[in-house]
C-alpha cells in the first residue's frame, strides 16, 4: 500500500506516515480476508459485515480456509490482468490476497507436487457468478502454464471452446442474462511438464424445451439471435432466413400466449449478437470446425427455425394440416392422423431432438478437437484439473420439469461439498494426530434421497408413470406422489394430511423445501419431458437427411432397437452419480459464488439475499467446522518461512527438523500450549489472534524497511 502510494507526486513523507497509519486500520477498513480470522466467528452478523465491507471495496474474494468466496460484482474489476496472474504464480496462498488465481494456482501445485488430480467445484445460484468463474480458471491456466506450439493450439481450442457452448446452450434468462442451461464438466490435462495438453467435456441435460418454448422476458439460445443479427447476407439467403428475429415463432412464440408464456424478448442491453456471432464464427475455425462443418451446423439451426414456423389447421375431420405455404408440406403427411395439438408437440419435439443432438454432437466435436494428438505422450499418464460449472439453482414464479432437474443437480453438488468438506476436515485431523469436536450441520442427504431413491424416491414414481399405459398423466403422477411421500418432511402438495386442501398450492403443483429454499414445481408436463419421444417415422426422416451432422446424430440402429431408451430423469440421475465419482476421486477446490442482487446491478449488497445465501451454502456451518479446532494451519516449511525472521535462533535460517524449529520459534513468540498443537506436518493454531500477534510482529520489524522503500521511491520520483 505504503510503496504504491509513494509514487503519487501530491504524497510528501508526512503523507508515507498517514498511508502507514491508514495500513495499520486496514484490517478494519477492508475487514479480514479470511473469515476464520474473524473475531466472532459464530456470529453471521459478522461475517456479512465482513463481506460488505470487503465487497464496498471491490474485494469480492474472501476465503473460509481453503475455500473461496466470490461475490458478483457485476462490473468489470482490473484484478484479472497478466501481471495479477504473474502475482499468483507460484505464491503460497495465504502470501497473497484472496483470489480466484491463488485457487488455480494452488490446484495446478498440487496436482504437479503431489501428483494427485485435482477438481474446481463451483457452485452458487443462477446468476452468482460460476461461468465467470470457471473462465477465469481456465485463463489462468491458458497465460501462465508453459507452452509450446503445438500447446498454443490446445490452449486456443480450450479457451475457444467457451464462446461456442455458450453460443448453443446459454441463454437470457430472467435470473442471468448469459444463464448455463447444460451442466459441463471439463477435464483439463497436463503433461509432466505441466503444459495443458489436451481437454475433454463431460455435458449434462441441456435444457431442450427452450428450442420452442421460453417464458416471458427470456430468450432462446443465444445463437439464433446471433445468426439472424450477425449472419452475413449471402449466408442468411443460402438458409433462406430474414434479419428479423420477429419472424420467427421460437423466437417470439405468440403462440404460447394463452400459456403464459412469451419469449419476445430479442434484444438485451448487455449483449451484442453482432458481434457476439463473429467471435464464435471464429472460435468455430480454431476449435477446427471447417466450412463445410459450420455451414451444415448453421443449416440446422435455420432448419429449426423454419420447423417453427410450419404452423397447423384442423380439419372437420380433426386432423392437422399446414396452413403455411411452405416447401415442407411433406410433414403434414407425416402428421396427419394427428389433431393440430398432436401435430404441433411432435413439430416441437423434432425441434428439440435436432437441437439437442447437434448440441451434443458440437461438443463430441469440441472433444475430438482438444483430444491429445502427441503419439509419445498417452493422455492416461495425464495429470489432471476439472472443472464444473452447472445451471445454478434457480426459482421462478413457474417451475417445470427443468427446474426440478436443475435444483436436484444443485443438491448433488453441495452433498459433496458436505461430505468432502467435513470428511477432508476429519481426515485431515486423524492425518495429523490431533482431536477435535465434530459440528452439528444440516445434511441435505434426506433431500437427495426423496427424489432418486430406488422405487420409492420422486424419479422412480414418475418413470413408473411414464411406463403404465391406459390413463396415466401428469396428474396421477402427482398423486402418486402424494400417497408415496406425502409425509416427507420435505414434500409438500396442496392436499394435507387430514385430506384437507392447501390453499396456497395449485392442484398441479408440489412443493420441495430444498436446501436452498422452497420450489413449487408445476406437474404439468412431467411425463412428456421425462419420455421425450420423437415419432418413429419423424426419425425415419432425420435418418434420410443429406446433411452430415443430422446423419451422425440420428443413427439407423436407433430404428431398429427394441429396447425402450431411459427416462431423461433416470439418464440424468445416472450421469450425476457418474460425475460425482469422477469428482470423489479428485483432489477438490472449492469457490462459493454469491449473488448480490437480484437486479444484476453493479455496487449493489442486498443484505437479505446474501444472507439467505449464505445460510443454505452452510457457509457458517463450514467456518465453525474450520474452527472447529484451530482457526489455523500451515505446513511447518510455510509457517517457518514466513516468520523465521522473529527468532533468532530461526533466522535466517534452521538446519534441523521443521518441527523443532517451528516448536523452537512459537516458544520464542510466548505460545501458550492451550494456543496451538504440532501435528506430523502442520502447525494448528486455536485461536485468530495468536496469529494476528505473529503477524503484527512482523509488521513491526518489516516497517522500517517500508518507510525506507517508500522514502527512496519518492526521491527517485
Ligand atoms: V447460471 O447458474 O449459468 O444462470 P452463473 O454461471 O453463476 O449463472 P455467470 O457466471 O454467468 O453466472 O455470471 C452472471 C453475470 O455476472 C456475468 O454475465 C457477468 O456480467 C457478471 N459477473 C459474474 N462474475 C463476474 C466477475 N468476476 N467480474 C465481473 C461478473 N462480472
Ligand atoms: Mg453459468
Amino acid at each position: 500500500l505504503c510503496l504504491s502510494v509513494s509514487l503519487s507526486p501530491a504524497v510528501g513523507s508526512d503523507g508515507v506516515r498517514v498511508m502507514m497509519e491508514s495500513a495499520l486500520t486496514a484490517r478494519d477498513r477492508v475487514g479480514v480476508q479470511d473469515f476464520v480470522l474473524l473475531e466472532n466467528h459464530t456470529s453471521e452478523v459478522a461475517f456479512i459485515e465482513n463481506l460488505r465491507k470487503r465487497f464496498k471495496e471491490n474485494l469480492i474474494y474472501t476465503y473460509i480456509g481453503s475455500v473461496l468466496v466470490s461475490v458478483n460484482p457485476y462490473k468489470d474489476l482490473e484484478i484479472y490482468t497478466k501481471q495479477h496472474m504473474e502475482r499468483y504464480r507460484g505464491v503460497n496462498f495465504y502470501e497473497v490476497s484472496p483470489h480466484i488465481y491463488a485457487v488455480s494456482d494452488n490446484a495446478y501445485r498440487s496436482m504437479r507436487t503431489e501428483r494427485r488430480d485435482q477438481c474446481m467445484l463451483i457452485s452458487g445460484e443462477s446468476g452468482a457468478g460460476k461461468t465467470e468463474a470457471s473462465k477465469k480458471v481456465l485463463q489462468y491456466y491458458a497465460v501462465t502454464c508453459p507452452a509450446s506450439e503445438q500447446v498454443q493450439t490446445v490452449k486456443d481450442r480450450l479457451l475457444q471452446s467457451n464462446p461456442v457452448l455458450e453460443a448453443f446452450g446459454n441463454a437470457k434468462t430472467l435470473r442471468n442474462d448469459n444463464s448455463s442451461r447444460f451442466g459441463k464438466y471439463m477435464d483439463i490435462q497436463f503433461d509432466f511438464r505441466g503444459a495443458p495438453v489436451g481437454g475433454h467435456i463431460l455435458n449434462y441435460l441441456l435444457e431442450k424445451s427452450r428450442v420452442v418454448h421460453q417464458s416471458h422476458g427470456e430468450r432462446n439460445f443465444h445463437i439464433f439471435y446471433q445468426l439472424i443479427e450477425g449472419g452475413e447476407e449471402d449466408l442468411l439467403r443460402r438458409l433462406g432466413l430474414e434479419r428479423n428475429t420477429q419472424q420467427y415463432q421460437y423466437l417470439v412464440k405468440v403462440r404460447m400466449k394463452e400459456e403464459g408464456g412469451s419469449g419476445n424478448c430479442p434484444k438485451v442491453s448487455s449483449i451484442n449478437d453482432r458481434s457476439d456471432w463473429k467471435l464464435v464464427r471464429k472460435a468455430l475455425s480454431v476449435i477446427g470446425f471447417s466450412d463445410d462443418d459450420v455451414e451444415e451446423l448453421l443449416n440446422i439451426i435455420a432448419s429449426v427455425l423454419h420447423l417453427g414456423n410450419v404452423q397447423f389447421g384442423g380439419e372437420d375431420s380433426g386432423n392437422a394440416y399446414i396452413t403455411t405455404d411452405t416447401q415442407i408440406k411433406y410433414l403434414a403427411r407425416l402428421m396427419s392422423p394427428l389433431n393440430q395439438e398432436q401435430a404441433s408437440s411432435a413439430r416441437d419435439a423434432l425441434s428439440k431432438a435436432i437441437y439437442g443432438r447437434t448440441f451434443t454432437w458440437l461438443v463430441n466435436k469440441i472433444n475430438d478437437s482438444l483430444a491429445f494428438k502427441d503419439d509419445s505422450f498417452s493422455s492416461k499418464n495425464a495429470s489432471v484439473i476439472g472443472l464444473l460449472d452447472i445451471y445454478g439453482f434457480e426459482v421462478f414464479q413457474n417451475n417445470s420439469f427443468e427446474q426440478f432437474c436443475i435444483n436436484y443437480c444443485n443438491e448433488k453438488l453441495q452433498q459433496l461439498f458436505i461430505e468432502l468438506t467435513l470428511k477432508s476436515e476429519q481426515e485431515e485431523y486423524e492425518a495429523e494426530g490431533i482431536t477435535w469436536e465434530p459440528v452439528q450441520y444440516f445434511n441435505n442427504k434426506i433431500i437427495c434421497d426423496l427424489v432418486e431413491e430406488k422405487f420409492k424416491g420422486i424419479i422412480s414414481i414418475l418413470d413408473e408413470e411414464c411406463l403404465r399405459p391406459g390413463d396415466a398423466s401428469d396428474i396421477t403422477f402427482l398423486e402418486k406422489l402424494e400417497d408415496t411421500v406425502g409425509g416427507h418432511v420435505h414434500f409438500l402438495s396442496h392436499k394435507l394430511a387430514d385430506g384437507k386442501t392447501r390453499k396456497v398450492m395449485g392442484r398441479d403443483e408440489f412443493r420441495l423445501l430444498h436446501y436452498a429454499g422452497e420450489v413449487n414445481y408445476s406437474v404439468n408436463g412431467f411425463l412428456d419431458k421425462n419420455n421425450d419421444l420423437l415419432f418413429r417415422n419423424l426419425k425415419e426422416v432425420m435418418c434420410m437427411s443429406e446433411n452430415k451432422i443430422l446423419t451422425q446424430c440420428f443413427d439407423r440402429e436407433e430404428l431398429t432397437d427394441r429396447k425402450r431408451p431411459e427416462t431423461t430423469a433416470t439418464q440424468f440421475k445416472n450421469s450425476l452419480a457418474k460425475l460425482m465419482e469422477i469428482l470423489m476421486s479428485k483432489e477438490p477446490s472449492y469457490v462459493r459464488c454469491i449473488k448480490p442482487n437480484d437486479a444484476k446491478q453493479a455496487g449493489r449488497f442486498d443484505e437479505v439475499l446474501i444472507r439467505h445465501q449464505v445460510k443454505y451454502l452452510g457457509l457458517m456451518e463450514n467456518l465453525r467446522v474450520r474452527r472447529a479446532g484451530f482457526a489455523y494451519r500451515r505446513r511447518y516449511e510455510v509457517f517457518l518461512q514466513r516468520y523465521k525472521s522473529l527468532c533468532p535462533d530461526t533466522w535466517p535460517n534452521w538446519d534441523g527438523r521443521l518441527v523443532d524449529g517451528v516448536s523452537t520459534l512459537v516458544k520464542h513468540l510466548g505460545y501458550k500450549p492451550e494456543e496451538y498443537k504440532l501435528g506430523r506436518s502442520k502447525i494448528f493454531i486455536r485461536f485468530p489472534k495468536t496469529l494476528f500477534a505473529t503477524e503484527d510482529a512482523l509488521e513491526e520489524i518489516a516497517q522500517p524497511f517500508v518507510y525506507r522503500s517508500a522514502a527512496i521511491l519518492i526521491q527517485a520520483w
